[in-house]
């Protein structure tokens, strides 16, 4: 931290180069695993999907995470639990979209955030089928880089009306709550142009930032689905929040524009989107 409690710019970077350093090693781990092939199991539900590659992939990271930064503190979807004593927790989902991963839709990632005594600071976002990495720092803007392109800095979703708004969404392994998600969604989309459900909140989130999205919201996702990708949303402009004045949390995570985020926002509450 700086001399005014803020985070220090320097100690922002180290974390990001860190960030981007795991994702695109982990996405490269990912990668070559499920050409080999892939093995299943479930989780919470029969549709909870979580495979070998999964566990592969968080024990890659935390492997390179300890041996850099034995001090930090790492969460993990996967199980990763681990105290530290420098303030900083690194979030990870090893692969966020897991069942398009075992299908072989290209829309998976894996996600990398780095908290400072709470705040998210640093994150990375990789796309082990396309090569795409999404980053950002606090305070530093928010980037991608997609294969033999230049990295680009991404400045956050188109300014619409909310008629014209094209939203991401996502659903819950739980069929009582997607029948409550699906019925908030049957009352949105008549006010909205279309939805778009993709099955990666962290690639969700970086799509809005990159403006191929204009809006995303989602209820019941866990720390490791958005970390990342709602500090690369924010970094690059775009509103990121709960409903209802709170913060992005499991009740509900939303990006949207500036422009579009007050009328969105105001639907999804009188929509109760945030008690499915
Ligand atoms: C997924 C999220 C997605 C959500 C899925 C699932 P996972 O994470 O990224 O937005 O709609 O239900 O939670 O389980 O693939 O890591």
């Amino acid at each position: 931290m700086t001399t005014d409690g803020t985070p220090d710019p320097d100690q922002i970077a180290v974390l990001q180069s860190l960030a981007v350093e795991l994702a695109r090693g982990a996405a490269e781990l990912v990668r070559t695993q499920r050409a080999a092939g892939v093995q299943v199991w479930t989780k919470s539900t029969v549709t909870d999907l979580v495979t070998a590659t999964d566990r592969a992939s968080e024990r890659w990271l935390v492997e390179r995470i300890v041996a850099a930064r034995p001090e930090d503190a790492i969460l993990g979807e996967e199980g990763a639990e681990r105290p530290g004593s420098s303030g900083v927790r690194w979030v990870l989902d090893p692969i966020d979209g897991t069942v398009n991963f075992v299908l072989g839709l290209p829309q998976y990632a894996v996600s990398v955030a780095a908290e400072l005594d709470g705040v998210v600071v640093a994150g990375a976002v990789c796309n082990p089928q396309t090569g795409d990495l999404y980053e950002a720092g606090l305070g530093g803007g928010a980037f991608v880089e997609r294969p033999s392109e230049q990295r680009t800095r991404l400045t956050g979703p188109r300014s619409v009306p909310l008629g014209q708004a094209v939203v991401g969404t996502g659903f819950s392994y739980d069929a009582s709550r997607r029948r409550r998600q699906i019925a908030v969604v049957a009352q949105l989309l008549p006010q909205i142009a279309d939805i778009r459900r993709m099955g990666s909140a962290s690639l969700d989130l970086c799509q809005v930032a990159a403006g191929r999205l204009d809006a995303y919201f989602e209820a019941g996702l866990s720390p490791w689905d958005y970390a990342a990708g709602a500090l690369i949303a924010a970094e690059a402009g775009c509103v990121i929040t709960g409903l209802r004045g709170r913060e992005v949390s499991g009740a509900l995570a939303a990006a949207a524009g500036a422009d579009l985020a007050p009328d969105l926002l105001a639907l999804l509450e009188r929509l109760d989107a945030d008690s499915v």
